[in-house]
């Protein structure tokens, strides 16, 4: 089953052996000549900020506020078709059963923000596709995990303890953005995004539960207010109520996450976008001074932030594999990638792509040709 991401989380989550038996390896001996707590946090903290780490807190290793909120949207079926998100329920509602021993989380953000691309200047009127903004540069899943592994590497540098780690980057059963927020990177928006201060909500977030001891962070309030601009934003309804996320009607899973066929109810609301979605983000006012990300891994590369419909159409396997490897982008596969497309130009009802969508009905990919059918006839009521 695949993440948002489109990982195969049973493999990714690599969970060391059966729960049972990490559940009876004993904690780490303690030393009577430790650092004091707040030295070790410091040196923690600074070597995270020396990686590129945009900000760095710690949490306590307990459940974080609203975790037993989970069990709610799962059971009204928000989660879609993420089954992975159902399993390992006990380890995502407390870190401690994640790694036993556990006595602290650092929680990292990394800045993503860019700016958008000027607008085509009309010299080229073929038709793109637009891929949202965590999307852009390299993947942020390998680019994060290796930081975090070398920050654990240099806490072993600079702490001569022993202890344990189990870092995580979307990789583990670990509700990050309430951890997140317990660490005082930030507060939850009624986006469901973690909103830095100063910074916004264009950040990625990753983390390291460890057995180390540190001090904790306090968290920031909540500077939401009265405003609803993303609920509002959103083009599928899907933040009807506030700080509550209904992901099966969320563009990002709809177009990322969902294998099957897109509901024709929210079609016409993808308007061209062909991986993911920011329009709760792009509405929140905390984002309107976002600073740029210094991290060069993260840089626009193509085909990202737009790509020509039909050349994705195009695509062959090697083309699609070689245009996407190393990027957040290739988490969709091939098919989904030539569905959301097909129905970008459906979006667009230009006549003018008739004959590419007959050719899509007359090869016969039941799926694809079912949405170039609708496609087709959203450019016939636009007559
Ligand atoms: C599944 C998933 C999705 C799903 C579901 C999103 C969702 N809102 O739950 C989909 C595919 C829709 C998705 C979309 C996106 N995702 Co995503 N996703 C995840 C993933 C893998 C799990 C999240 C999860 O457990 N969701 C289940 C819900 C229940 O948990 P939650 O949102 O964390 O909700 C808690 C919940 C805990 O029980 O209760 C909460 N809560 C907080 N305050 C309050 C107040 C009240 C009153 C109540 C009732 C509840 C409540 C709080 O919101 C995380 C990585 C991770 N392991 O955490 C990345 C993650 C959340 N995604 C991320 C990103 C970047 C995105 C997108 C921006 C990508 C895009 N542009 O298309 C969008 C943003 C959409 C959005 N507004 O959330 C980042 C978010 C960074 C940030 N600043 O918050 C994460 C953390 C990945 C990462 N490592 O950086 N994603």
């Amino acid at each position: 089953m695949l993440n948002h991401a489109g990982y195969d989380n049973r493999a990714r989550y690599d969970l060391p052996g059966p729960l049972s038996r990490r559940l009876s390896r004993p904690p780490p001996l303690r030393y009577a000549t430790r650092m004091p707590a707040d030295d070790r946090t410091q040196r923690a903290k600074r070597i995270a900020a020396n990686l590129g780490f945009d900000r760095v807190g710690i949490a306590p290793p307990g459940p974080p506020p609203h975790a037993d909120f989970l069990d709610t949207w799962l059971a009204r079926g928000f989660a879609g078709q993420m089954r992975y998100l159902h399993r390992y329920r006990d380890l995502r509602l407390d870190p401690r059963r994640l790694l036993p021993g556990a006595r602290s989380v650092i929680c990292v953000a990394m800045n993503y923000h860019q700016p958008d691309p000027p607008e085509s200047d009309g010299a080229s009127e073929e038709p793109h596709g637009r891929f949202a903004r965590y999307a852009w540069g390299g993947d942020y899943h390998v680019l994060i995990r290796q930081r975090l592994d070398a920050l654990v590497e240099r806490l072993r540098e600079a702490i001569d303890e022993t202890f344990d780690v189990r870092p995580f980057v979307d990789t583990a059963p670990v509700l990050e953005r309430p951890l997140a927020a317990t660490a005082g990177l930030g507060w939850i928006g009624k986006n469901t995004m973690l909103i830095v201060p100063r910074m916004g909500s264009f950040v990625f977030l990753g983390g390291v539960v460890t057995t180390l001891e540190l001090d904790t962070d306090e968290p920031v309030p909540d500077r939401c207010g009265r405003c609803r601009r993303c609920i509002e934003a959103c083009p599928t309804g899907a933040l009807a109520t506030p700080y509550v996320m209904d992901a099966s009607r969320c563009l990002s899973y709809l177009t990322i996450e969902l294998r099957d066929a897109i509901p024709a109810e929210f079609r016409d609301a993808l308007d061209g976008r062909i991986f993911g979605c920011d329009a709760c983000q792009r509405a929140c006012p905390h984002n309107r001074r976002a600073p740029e990300t210094t991290e060069p891994g993260l840089r626009v590369r193509f085909p990202a932030p737009r790509v020509p419909l039909l050349t994705v159409l195009g695509w062959s396997p090697e083309a699609y594999a070689q245009a996407t490897g190393g990027r957040a982008v290739g988490r969709a596969t091939l098919s989904m990638l030539r569905r959301n497309a097909v129905i970008a130009l459906g979006n667009l009802g230009d006549r003018r792509h008739q004959p590419i969508l007959e050719a899509i009905v007359a090869q016969g990919d039941s799926e694809l040709a079912d949405h170039a059918r609708w496609a087709l006839r959203c450019i016939a009521s636009r007559r």
